[in-house]
């Protein structure tokens, strides 16, 4: 029990590997990779029990129960398919075709869509759950290994084993946004689920190291900056402003009351950036390695935010400060 951090209950399954849950804890489904026994084993986690058994003549590997409880998805090593079982009937209903050696496909928290991983080509495969068909592909790092999706349901985690890193994916566009360099061969990923009716913004992933880098982040009321640097832009009519991965350099812009400052900014990275401020209308996507030109006006007093909108949660934010204006808390 996550409350009290204790074990209350065990129920034997032999050489276990993952499991799923149901949204109200009451159901248990473990993937049992036992030789000669392997099986999908339906477990009762009020009377602790197992309750069903679905044998397998493959070996399982990642599941996943639906948020409404009705079928699991799950992987068979050597099988090019994600499998989908019925958990009215304790069957496998159909399967959904995919890329060579596909490992767990978790669902959207809204259940419309499904996430598989697929180890072979290094893809992200997006089912669609209504009609159990591939929908798209989208390609991510090596030997994916697990994904997750954000509580908004519109970005994906996923980690890649064999090329050290995590693809935020755009669920969206069906881009990848952003790769997060990690420390060794990562596997799994948590993320944790935003709190409150304003789920907003997406949670970030733990598994995601220092995202800002280099640069020192801080944190102004509740909004993280990849600090670098502020810059007296009060005698100037343009800056030249530079935007990787993940922040602007210079971070802070400090101009008089109602200084207009045409802003030339420059995309360092392969990632798609964006300048945002959504005080004075601007929403600026930077391709990779472009530039963009916006023209800004500083407020008559105190400070304007600025951001990536695809990467502000991970620090890439700024401000336009006016006169002797801190940075600021306020947003
Ligand atoms: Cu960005």
């Amino acid at each position: 029990m996550t409350a009290t951090d204790r074990v209350i209950g065990e129920v034997p399954v032999a050489q276990p590997h993952n499991g799923t849950l149901s949204r109200d804890g009451r159901t248990g489904w473990v993937a049992s990779q036992q030789q000669g026994a392997t099986a999908l084993v339906r477990l009762d986690l009020t009377m602790w029990k197992e309750v069903a058994r679905v044998p397998l003549d493959k070996t399982p590997r990642g599941l996943e129960l639906s948020p409404d409880g009705r079928r699991v998805l799950f992987t068979l090593a050597g099988v090019n398919a994600i499998q989908v079982l019925d958990t009215a009937t304790n069957r496998i209903a159909t399967q959904i075709p995919v890329g060579a050696s596909p490992h767990y496909a978790p669902f959207t928290p809204d259940g419309r869509w499904a996430l598989a991983v697929v180890q072979g080509p290094g893809e992200l495969a997006i089912l669609d759950t209504a009609s159990n068909t591939l929908a798209g592909t989208v390609a991510v790092g090596k030997a994916p290994h697990w994904s997750m999706s954000s509580s908004d349901g519109r970005t994906a985690y996923v980690t890649n084993e064999g090329s050290n890193d995590v693809s935020v994916v755009d669920l969206t566009s069906r881009t990848v946004m952003a790769t997060i360099a990690v420390g060794n061969a990562p596997r799994k990923i948590a993320v944790q689920q935003a709190s409150g009716a304003a789920a907003t913004p997406p949670a970030q992933p733990r598994a995601a190291a220092s995202p800002t880098g280099k640069s020192k982040s801080v944190t102004l009321g509740g909004v993280a900056y990849a600090d670098h640097g502020t810059k007296d832009v009060r005698n100037r009519s343009k800056l030249e402003l530079e935007a990787d991965d993940y922040y602007f350099s210079p971070t802070f812009l400090r101009g008089r009351p109602g200084q207009k400052l045409t802003l030339r900014v420059e995309n360092e990275a392969s990632t798609l950036h964006n300048i945002s401020i959504p005080a004075l209308g601007i929403d600026t996507d930077i391709p990779p390695k472009g530039k963009v030109q916006v023209d800004v006006a500083f407020p008559a007093s105190g400070t304007l935010a600025v951001s990536c909108k695809f990467h502000g949660s991970l620090g890439m934010n700024g401000q336009l400060l006016t006169g002797d204006a801190g940075p600021s808390g306020a947003r």
